[in-house]
């Protein structure tokens, strides 16, 4: 670790009720929004981490309201674990270090918004899945986070990113890029745009549903992929959800959705290689069964028929965002070359493409586990 983080980190730090000797910080994680350090401290000899992240404010422009659903979805899965008696429960739920006059957050000097976690120790968490025994925990672990979550007290939470998968709102945008081309860019993208205007009516059946009540609106987490799922180094099983900035209402279906975009593929979402993007219809049936096997008990008849579609769907708005970003100017997602966010639409619609050709065999499996929990 570096001690010697910089003097805005140090002085962020500070203000937060973090008892102890500081020793070191450095930055970690690689998530595409927000900016994450880890620090250590030395508390009476005993040696303690903490996560702090500097909350994107061009992604999420009320911060505020950002950490009330922290706070409350944080609450409420400890209270649960704690009532059951859950062991190392400091370890399966993310808990929120306040500043030192007790606020969530603190801000920096130049204005930047900041939040401390404690630091989960002795876990990892993955880009690829390597077994369908891996699918399976990931599957179960998204099940049992929205299970905990079914009867979270009203008010409704806050819409932190409104409109977040809306496909026909994130289609209004992309044909306004298309139609900009801000950056003379339209003319490097033309099979992908067209990809995408070919699958618009099929995108939107989910949102559809959702709008005209065909499904339920139910709390989710909203950005399932597999690296914001933390598992344990030393049992390989998963203790806990993290990223919990666009945990709001949407449908149980985003979320699966999510996970299966990155849980059947072994190719990560920016491989070039498209010929190793490949829908694999084992992990699918491990993480659908993982999935099930939590989730049965709330999920009703009109979830369960869109279940396969969830995948398709979540990967094809991914894919639109990207591609939008790439008109745009890749002001949105961090971006380490030239063209990376085309080569992350690419991936998307490859792997749309692959499940495509398997999609008989993705239905049997659904209707198959469907029967089994049911
Ligand atoms: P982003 O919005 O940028 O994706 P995340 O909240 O997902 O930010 O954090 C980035 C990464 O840091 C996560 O994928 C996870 O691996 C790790 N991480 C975040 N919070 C914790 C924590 N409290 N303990 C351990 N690791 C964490
Ligand atoms: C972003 O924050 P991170 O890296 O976990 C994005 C998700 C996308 C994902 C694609 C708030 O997730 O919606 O699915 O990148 N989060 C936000 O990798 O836009
Ligand atoms: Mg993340």
């Amino acid at each position: 670790m570096d001690s010697g983080c910089s003097s805005l980190l140090r002085e962020v730090l500070g203000q937060f009720a973090i008892y102890g000797e500081f020793e070191c910080a450095e930055s970690f994680g690689s998530g595409h929004i927000n900016n994450t350090y880890r620090s250590r401290w030395n508390q009476a000899g005993v040696r303690v981490r903490y996560t702090h992240q500097r909350i994107n404010e061009k992604v999420f422009v009320r911060p505020i309201e950002v950490m009330e659903n922290i706070q409350r979805v944080t609450r409420h899965i400890a209270g649960k674990l704690e009532r059951e008696k859950a062991d190392d429960r400091s370890r399966r739920a993310l808990c929120v270090v306040p500043a030192r006059d007790g606020k969530p957050w603190v801000r920096d000097g130049a204005g930047g918004w900041w939040r401390t976690y404690l630091f989960i120790e002795g876990t990892h968490s993955l880009e690829v899945a390597h077994s369908p025994a891996e699918a399976r925990i990931l599957g179960k672990s998204v099940g049992r986070f929205q299970k905990q979550l079914e009867d979270l007290p009203e008010p409704r939470l806050h819409e932190t990113i409104p409109n977040f998968h809306d496909m026909e709102k994130r289609y209004a945008r992309f044909y306004d890029a298309v139609s900009k081309d801000a950056h003379n860019r339209v003319k490097d993208a033309g099979p992908e745009i067209a990809f995408m205007r070919e699958n618009e009516e099929r995108g939107a059946v989910l949102i559809r549903a959702l709008k005209n009540g065909g499904i339920p609106e139910r709390i989710c987490h909203n950005d399932t992929k597999m690296n914001n799922i933390l598992i344990d180094d030393e049992d390989s099983q998963v203790l806990c959800v993290v990223d919990l900035d666009t945990v709001m209402p949407g449908t149980s279906l985003f979320d699966l959705g999510d996970l299966i975009r990155t849980v059947t593929t072994r190719a990560e979402e920016d491989e070039r290689d498209l010929a190793r993007v490949e829908f694999d219809p084992a992990y699918f049936e491990a993480l659908l069964d993982g999935y099930i096997s939590e989730a049965a008990e709330f999920l009703i008849p009109q979830e369960n028929e869109r279940l396969a579609e969830s995948g398709r769907n979540i990967t094809q708005i991914m894919g639109l965002r990207f591609l939008t970003d790439y008109l745009e100017g890749d002001h949105y997602y961090r971006i380490a070359r030239p063209g990376h966010n085309l080569d992350r639409c690419r991936n998307q619609i490859a792997l749309i493409r692959s499940m495509d050709a398997q999609w008989e065999t993705a239905l049997r499996i659904t209707q198959k586990l469907i029967a089994r929990y049911n």
